[in-house]
């Protein structure tokens, strides 16, 4: 939407430099001459920030106005990365800012990279939630997050001796230009207590004795490209209430009450690290239930300020579950709207089923969240109950149309049988939601098939696809600025609202001098990249070489297992002086759950093939194996634009979509991948000959599974090249000291006859790796695939996935 001209704030340079000046001055009380860099960068942030929170103001006017339907999207995670560069450039004022600090000889892009990232989440699913924020707001639509404000994010990651250490990650220590606290604004969450008797017929119910969690939010604001939208995502900090403690502090427990100040402040201390597998940790369930009861009040505050009557909430607001874990909400939407507000409980049911819709992001078993029943009837004891009444209501539904059917009741039940029993967030959320989309084509297709089928039998209508996106503002224009300038030379600057528009690359493709500029763009990144890889770790690499690139997440499915033994593979190759085909460098980042013994021993391994080979003269010259440390959003920037080959090689029917795989393609890598995920599409948009693709597919590789026919020790019988491999890892070459410290990576191999398929995959992968390294070798027909990639993946931006979120879910265009 376009802002008349009188309501715009105008970017004012010197404006900006005074405001710069006043922070320093007064916020800092120091001299300009005075200032350290940090200085500074909080000065130019809260300069920055003015101009958001104008815009931001006029955002929600507008909004209030219109009385416009909102969208709420609930994520325990939002990997949001820096903000200063990207907010300046979805502002227009990159440029000018530049300029004015640059006249006070103030370095912008030195400033922008000491900014600490807001790493509040663990990977792909917290990087969607931020990418979908970027794109709501360049879309021009009312939506917002809503989270936990993380004292500590993600672990940093450091190596020692090929290990990984976990360390904290202080993100806001000094605070944060970015949060706007709202401390007059605090929310009351009641917890623990008992409930009163489960009212019969779904009446309204009782909870005493509990005790309360004071959530006070903080405000980041998110500013779309173009600057005429600036939404927000609120992030609220747990503390108790100070009338509440008083009682302690009056009893003379001044201690007492300090400990529960202490262990109430624990909830938004610090962000669980995915595969966290042991169950039943409270906490995480408080953080699930605070985040989503400190939502829910603000959404019904904001909806019940305008309007009278509940009935029209669903017309109103849409509310997102990012997975399971703000499924509570189905249950304390439910509270408020028949314990506070009076409703029947099936008219409550449909109000709260109308309103709320879930996205689905994994079917590993080990994944989906269950939560021991007493644990719940401890913690939100009158929820337990509510779910219990939706439970009774939905399986005599079922018992209705499938009667005497018992397994089926079993199967659907959203309490699981057992002791204890347990209660199945996703079969909530289901029940509870009129929307539930996986995350691919594939990863939909695999939900109603093998997830829900019994869910899918009962409501068909309710499961959608909706693949995901990437931002191409933060993902191109700001992490790619060469790409981003050379694409808006030839076709303009449109691209950035309406991805798809680089197919009109196409035509430039035909000629060699777009080629070519490509090829000098993604060498100029190989160089930034290398300088990078060389200071964190001491390898150099050759920007000749070909980048091959797996960043993401470690973990068994996503086989760096495979990529390791296919290093290895081309160690022993170079070691015999066999030459390759063209001279390659893999490089590896990403972090294991810090519990993960096993992705643990992965990167152990990968950083012992890269000390191997940087020690061997003969395989260095055409091989170099890096493991990059601390792999987050900055560090991803500087990665994807790099990258020549992109690694996506999960075991078919694993990963549910993948964004990594976007992002590279869009930055003009090639895809060495499986069919599994989003790849699919991918392969479909960029064509056949543009994409490396091997191995089982996902059909294939559930067969394998049931008929029990994977024998991992023929797969060595029937390659050499892999026994050869097998027999390296057996001896200690890769470790740093004596014995077999990969053992239990054979013993999970063979012994375990790995579920992830990594040996019967590992020929096809060999040899789609030769061809894609004989490939490179012919540089200009390379570029000219590199540029089809870039040409073709418009479809793969955010602004696509949320329109269709839009359009088909939240129902926001009226
Ligand atoms: C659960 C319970 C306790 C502690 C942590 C967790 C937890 C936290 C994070 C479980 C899972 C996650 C993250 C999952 C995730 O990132 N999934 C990825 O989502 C992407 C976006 O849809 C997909 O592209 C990836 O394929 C999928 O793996």
């Amino acid at each position: 939407m376009n802002l008349r001209p009188e309501e715009r704030v105008a970017l004012d340079a010197g404006d900006f430099a005074e405001a710069v000046r006043r922070y320093v001055h007064y916020g800092r009380g120091k001299r300009l001459e005075d200032t350290t860099q940090g200085d500074l960068l909080e000065a130019v942030s809260l300069a920055s920030r003015e101009w958001l929170v104008e815009r931001m103001l006029e955002s929600e006017r507008r909004t209030r106005e219109r009385d416009a339907k909102r969208v709420y999207y609930l994520s325990l995670e939002f990997l949001i990365g820096r903000s200063l560069e990207m907010s300046l450039r979805n502002l227009s004022g990159y440029d000018v800012v530049r300029r004015v600090l640059a006249a006070q000889e103030i370095d912008l892009d030195a400033l922008c990279a000491l900014e600490p990232d807001a790493g509040l989440g663990n990977g792909g699913l917290g990087r969607l939630a931020a990418c979908y924020l970027d794109s709501l707001a360049t879309l021009g639509l009312p939506g917002y997050g809503y989270g936990i404000n993380y004292e500590h994010g993600l672990f940093r990651q450091v190596i020692e001796n090929d290990e990984q250490h976990e360390r904290p990650d202080s993100w806001r220590q000094l605070g944060s230009p970015w949060l706007i606290p709202h401390p007059e604004h605090p929310v009351s969450v009641p917890v623990y207590g008992r409930a009163g008797r489960r009212p019969r017929g779904g009446g309204p119910g009782s909870w005493q004795d509990c005790r309360v969690i004071v959530g006070i939010p903080y405000d980041m604001p998110i500013a779309g490209y173009g600057g005429d939208t600036v939404n927000w995502l609120r992030l609220y900090s747990a503390t108790t209430a100070d009338e509440f403690d008083v009682a302690l502090f009056n009893q003379g427990d001044y201690l007492r009450a300090f400990e529960r100040k202490l262990a109430t402040e624990r909830i938004s201390k610090i962000l669980y690290p995915s595969g966290s597998t042991e169950s039943g940790q409270e906490l995480r369930l408080l953080q699930e239930y605070f985040f989503v009861a400190c939502a829910l009040r603000d959404i019904l505050r904001r909806f019940t300020d305008v309007h009278a009557s509940l009935e029209a909430l669903p017309d109103r607001v849409a509310i997102q579950m990012n997975d399971t874990h703000p499924a509570l909400a189905v249950a304390e939407l439910m509270r408020m709207l028949v314990d506070e507000h009076g409703l029947p409980f099936e008219r409550a049911f449909e109000i709260t089923r109308a309103t709320l819709s879930y996205t689905n992001h994994t079917l590993l078993p080990e994944a989906l969240e269950v939560w021991p029943r007493p644990l719940l009837a401890r913690v939100v004891p009158r929820h337990l109950q509510i779910i219990e009444e939706i439970n009774f209501r939905f399986l005599s539904d079922v018992e209705r149309r499938w009667p005497g059917d018992v397994d089926r009741l079993r199967r659907t039940s959203i309490i699981e049988e057992g002791h204890p029993k347990k209660v199945r967030m996703g079969n909530l959320a289901v029940v509870g939601s009129h929307s539930v989309n996986g995350v691919s084509r594939l990863h939909s297709e695999l939900v109603r098939t093998r997830l829900l089928p019994d869910l899918v039998e009962m409501w068909p209508e309710r499961f959608h696809n909706v693949t995901n996106g990437v931002t191409p503002r933060r993902w191109l224009l700001q992490a790619n600025p060469k790409l981003a300038d050379l694409i808006t030379r030839h076709i303009g600057d449109r691209w950035l609202r309406d991805l798809e528009r680089l197919r009109e690359l196409e035509t430039e493709l035909a000629g060699p001098g777009f080629r070519a500029d490509l090829r000098a763009v993604k060498r100029a990144n190989k160089v930034r990249l290398a300088e990078i890889v060389y200071a964190e770790t001491g390898i150099p690499l050759d920007p000749d070489a070909l980048f091959d690139v797996q960043v993401k997440r470690i973990h068994l499915y996503k086989r760096q297992l495979l990529a390791a033994l296919h290093a290895i593979h081309l160690f022993l190759r170079a070691q015999d002086g066999e030459s390759a085909p063209h001279p390659r460098a893999c490089i590896f980042a990403g972090k294991a759950a810090p519990e993960y013994f096993m992705a643990k021993l992965v990167i152990r391994l990968l950083c012992g093939i890269a000390r191997v080979v940087d020690a061997e003269p003969r395989a260095r010259e055409q091989l170099r194996v890096a493991f990059v440390p601390d792999y987050r959003v900055s560090l991803a920037e500087a990665i994807i634009p790099a990258a020549d080959l992109s690694e996506q090689i999960s075991t078919a029917g694993f990963e549910a979509s993948g964004t990594g795989n976007m992002k590279l393609a869009l930055n003009g890598a090639l895809t060495m991948g499986t069919l599994d995920g989003a790849n699919v599409e991918i392969r479909d948009a960029v064509g056949e000959e543009n994409i490396y693709i091997f191995g089982l597919r996902a059909e294939e590789v559930a067969s394998l599974r049931a008929n029990g026919a994977y024998d991992p020790h023929r797969a060595v019988a029937e390659s050499p090249a892999l026994a050869r491999v097998i027999e390296a890892l057996k001896g200690s070459l890769f470790a740093r000291a004596a014995g077999e410290p990969f053992g239990p990576l054979l013993h999970h191999l063979f012994d375990e006859r790995d579920p992830y398929f990594v040996l019967a995959d590992f020929d096809a992968y060999c040899a789609a790796q030769e061809r894609a390294a004989r490939d490179y070798a012919d540089a200009d027909a390379w570029s000219l695939r590199a540029g089809r990639n870039i040409a073709r993946t418009g479809w793969f931006s955010s602004d696509r996935a949320v329109r269709e979120y839009a359009d088909r879910i939240w129902r926001l265009g009226r």
